[in-house]
């Protein structure tokens, strides 16, 4: 019994040291194709007006290709990731404006919402833009839109923040001696008193 206890106690604390090393480590991007190193939109959702837009390696900012988006009407690229509720997401993207006019848009979207809307800016390099959000449901979409525009997009990236630390493996060892000890103790109790043995806790 006591040699059971004892791999028990073990497997217990195996895993919590992988648990706790696996939290730890670094996130991973949720966003498949972010860099859209796969020549097209592989792992998007697109639609809308498609008759400009695309992948190529005309500008990118990391890799040999990025998006483009120059149609005269809208258009959207999506993908959905799964999320744990009330966990902290960081989204990221690098975007380039070619043009100036000034009804052109381009938007990133969280669940369909509009949360930053771009403006173009003539002539300037790749420029990261960033977005921290806490997750509400267990599958959260990011899109872009864009309206009339002539941007690049390339290295979209969404990270999410680790988990609350879980209590130290030492802390758990600590807590399960002093279970043991107080069941011990318990179990003399009773002997010594064999009222105690009978007695049942009462709800309140
Ligand atoms: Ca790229």
């Amino acid at each position: 019994m006591l040699q059971k206890w004892k791999w028990s106690l073990k497997a217990l604390l195996t895993a919590l040291v992988l648990a706790s090393a696996s939290a730890s480590e670094a996130s991973d991007n949720l966003i498949a194709n972010g860099g859209f190193e796969t020549g097209d939109f592989t792992s998007w959702i697109t639609a809308g007006d498609s008759a400009f837009t695309g992948v190529n390696g005309f500008a990118t900012h990391s890799g040999d290709f990025a998006a483009y988006f120059s149609s005269n009407n809208p258009f959207t690229i999506s993908q959905d990731f799964t999320t744990d509720i009330g966990r902290s997401y960081t989204f990221g993207f690098w975007a380039w404006s070619v043009q100036t006019s000034s009804s052109e848009r381009l938007s990133f979207l969280i669940n369909g919402d509009a949360i930053i809307t771009l403006l173009p800016w003539p002539n300037r390099p790749f420029t990261y833009f960033e977005y921290t959000w806490t997750a509400i449901s267990e599958v959260t979409q990011i899109g872009f839109t864009s309206s009339r525009g002539t941007y690049r997009l390339d290295d979209i990236t969404v990270l999410a923040a680790p988990p609350l630390p879980a209590p130290e493996p030492g802390t758990w060892a600590m807590m399960l001696l002093g279970f043991g000890a107080i069941g011990a103790g318990l179990r003399r109790r009773r002997q010594l008193d064999p009222a105690l043995s009978r007695a049942r806790v009462l709800p309140r």
